[in-house]
């Protein structure tokens, strides 16, 4: 195991008690029990609060646009799969802006892990109704209450039968390093929804809030059954699951299913220009 010390220690913008810090100190501890050294990983964000997550780390990082950190996360992936790479930003981000990313991602089933800062709300530009908030929360922006359904982002990974799917509660930190290694591990498309509260902007998913209702998963509940993983997807309100909702034993990433990935990371495979050209003069 690796001293957490490699990976820095930074001053950072969040506001003291903000659930952001909790996940860094997980992300620390999930990496330093794998043995991931920082030149082995990739880190690779979007726009806003959590999204800030790669400043304050030491590991390789990217910090692209608002709902796009999984399209070069992906890219990085399959250029040179020997990377970890993670994926890390808030709920707006991935299920907002990123919303087709995210399915297009869990389609793809790239070897990457999405970590996912789900504080509910729009923290970075203060306060405004994400996808997740809860339908009824009143906003400044939203003075009598969200009138749109919430995304269930748990219901939806699962219904596509994405590659690992798990929910975590920044409250309760071993728990979260966990199962933030156990989707490193998993050798596809692993997610994990981070409950994780916003103190400035939302008033109503606080760390009391969300340490009443959220229980761990125990052994009863198999990750590989569909039905059961449907179910406790669908649980959110006074009793929230946390651990493993799913797991996918059967799917194979895209880097084992595409021949061209077989072969060795792409930016080390040589390309045929006569087979270029020829594909450019199929369109002329
Ligand atoms: C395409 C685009 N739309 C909107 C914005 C403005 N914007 C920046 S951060 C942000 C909200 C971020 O919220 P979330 O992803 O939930 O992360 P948090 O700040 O809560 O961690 C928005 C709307 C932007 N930068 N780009
Ligand atoms: S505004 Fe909210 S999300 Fe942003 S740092 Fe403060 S508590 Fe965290």
């Amino acid at each position: 195991m690796l001293d957490i010390s490699i990976y820095g220690d930074y001053h950072t913008s969040w506001c003291p008690g903000c659930g952001n810090h909790d996940v860094l100190k997980a992300l620390k501890e999930a990496l330093a029990g794998l043995d991931l050294a920082p030149h082995q990983v990739v880190h690779v964000s979007g726009i806003g609060q959590a999204a800030k997550a790669p400043h304050y780390i030491t590991l390789n990082g990217f910090n692209g646009l608002h709902g796009r950190c999984l399209p070069p996360a992906q890219a990085v992936k399959l250029a040179n799969p020997s990377l970890t790479v993670i994926a890390e930003s808030g709920d707006g981000c991935n299920y907002g802006e990123g919303g087709n990313h995210f399915l297009a991602a869990i389609r793809r089933n790239v070897n990457i892990t999405l970590l996912v800062h789900d504080n509910q709300i729009y923290g970075l530009t203060k306060g405004q109704a994400s996808p997740t908030t809860s339908e009824g929360h009143v906003t400044k922006s939203q003075p009598d209450g969200v009138t749109n359904a919430s995304f269930n982002p748990i219901a939806v990974a699962v219904a596509m039968r994405a590659g690992f799917v798990a929910r975590a509660f920044s409250g309760n930190i071993s728990h979260l390093a966990t199962m933030m290694q156990e989707a490193i591990r998993y050798p596809g498309f692993a997610m994990v929804d981070i409950l994780s509260p916003c103190i400035s902007f939302n008033k109503v998913n606080t760390f009391g809030w969300y340490k009443q209702r959220c229980y761990e998963l125990g052994p009863d509940h198999d990750p590989g059954n569909w039905d059961a993983a449907m179910a406790k997807a669908n649980e959110f309100g006074e009793h929230i699951p946390v651990g493993i909702i799913w797991r996918n034993n059967e799917r194979m990433a895209l880097d084992e299913r595409v021949a061209v990935c077989k072969q060795g990371p792409l930016g080390r495979q040589s390309v045929d220009m006569a087979v270029l050209a020829g594909i450019m003069q199929s369109y002329i």
